[in-house]
């Protein structure tokens, strides 16, 4: 007996298997059309033909629409105190990324307000940010800390991403990003900056056991890729798998560092080339690719068909965070997936889900739909995969069962 049959599913679309896809599996997504979903203790338990069997507690009627996994949502920096509107003219005066930062703005003006605002205010906000994104489709969401870059604040970020696990149907992976900049009392003295980062915070961190990885903004003016490597073997020594912000701005060696140490995934890797590439599909380095984020900067987009031909998994995310990508709409950066990057459907729904997952060290519970797997799945607005490609700009979720329970049901 189920606890819950899908019936009258007109397409279900997953990929399948707990490992990251590459090359040619990128686009190996399985359709099975008039299908139905069974589940139990909130797993699936049976996928196939739609039998019509009514041998469950509840049953829910797809009517014909699309049906795939739930988003996997890789990259975020959800935790964080004030916006950057104010930017905007700024950015209209000519000023870059880069040089918002140098002045003291950018990063640095969200560590102050993260710094500022109480935990119980940040805890409440990215609360209520999950609420909407789960709305939006994703079930599984990467939180980054990194905008604390001291003790006291980045441990009240990762508390509050742990507790958001606890609290919220959206299940949360947790990041450890003190090495995001360097604070202003270390301007100047980046040395001692790294020393704390390095002796006092990684291990405390690390001891209390707050985040499976550890990721670094290897950049022009923030880290290089020698203090990067320094930094993510210290974290590596407690516990924390590596991750880097690589090349997202000048290419500076993060996405050959990244395959040399074998990070589980480097991130944006926009002007990344191609002894970086070639470094990643040796180390097994999964391309975390964040389209939104060349939209919003109105850079270049990410070479994703070379990296896929080049067998490096490709996942996508939206790198939500107050400065470069102030969207989580996990359809959008998909939408951007085909249209920018020139990928395919399957190949992006791929990129969003199992590649995303294994990005985050959740392949073997996530992101397909297969019986033993977790039961997050999105019942679309769309009678096929294609047409979520194609209508652009509105949110297309129907209803998401999270852990085998309905959660959202847009329409009601
Ligand atoms: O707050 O600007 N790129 N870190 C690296 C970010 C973007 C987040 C931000
Ligand atoms: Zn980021």
């Amino acid at each position: 007996m189920y606890d819950l049959i899908i019936n009258n599913i007109g397409m279900l679309a997953t990929s399948s298997g707990v490992s990251p896809k590459k090359g040619s599996e990128q686009k190996d997504v399985k359709v099975i059309e008039n299908a139905s979903i069974g589940i139990k203790d909130g797993i699936v338990a049976y996928v196939g033909e739609c039998t019509h069997n009514k041998d469950a507690k509840t049953v829910l009627d797809a009517k014909k629409c699309l049906v795939t996994p739930g988003l996997v949502d890789a990259h975020t920096h959800l935790v964080f105190g004030g916006f950057r509107e104010y930017e905007i003219p700024l950015k209209l005066s000519g000023a870059s990324y880069l040089e918002i930062l140098a002045a003291g703005g950018g990063i640095l003006s969200t560590v102050k307000h993260t710094r500022e605002t109480s935990k119980n205010d940040l805890y409440n906000k990215a609360y209520n940010f999950l609420d909407d994104m789960l709305k939006h489709g994703t079930t599984t969401v990467e939180a980054k800390s990194g905008y604390g870059l001291n003790l006291e604040t980045e441990l009240k970020q990762l508390e509050i991403v742990k507790s958001l696990n606890e609290k919220h149907n959206v299940d949360l992976v947790s990041t450890f990003m003190g090495a995001h900049a360097i604070p202003l009392e270390y301007k100047d003295r980046k040395e001692d900056f790294i020393k704390l980062l390095c002796e006092e915070i990684i291990p405390k961190v690390g001891t209390l056991k707050l985040a499976e990885f550890c990721d670094i903004f290897c950049e022009t003016g923030i880290f290089t890729a020698e203090e990067s490597e320094v930094i993510l073997k210290v974290a590596q020594r407690y516990g924390m798998r590596s991750k880097i912000h690589a090349d997202e701005i000048n290419p500076i060696g993060g996405s050959s560092l990244a395959g040399r140490i074998k990070a589980i995934s480097a991130e944006h890797l926009i002007e990344a080339d191609r002894a970086g590439m070639e470094s990643m599909a040796s180390g097994g380095t999964i391309a975390v690719l964040l389209p939104a984020t060349s939209f919003y900067l109105a850079k270049n987009f990410a070479k994703a068909k070379e990296m896929i031909a080049l067998s490096i998994p490709v996942a996508i995310a939206s790198d939500f965070n107050p400065g470069s990508s102030p969207s989580f709409n996990m359809q959008f950066v998909m939408n951007l997936g085909y249209l920018k990057y020139g990928l395919t459907p399957e190949e992006v729904l791929t990129a969003v889900t199992i590649n995303s997952a294994c990005a985050i060290g959740r392949g073997e519970s996530v992101g397909t739909i297969e019986v033993g797997k977790q039961a997050d799945i999105i019942i679309w607005d769309a009678p096929n995969l294609n047409y979520i490609f194609y209508r652009f700009g509105n949110n297309l979720v129907d209803k998401v069962i999270k852990k085998g329970k309905l959660v959202v049901d847009n329409k009601k």
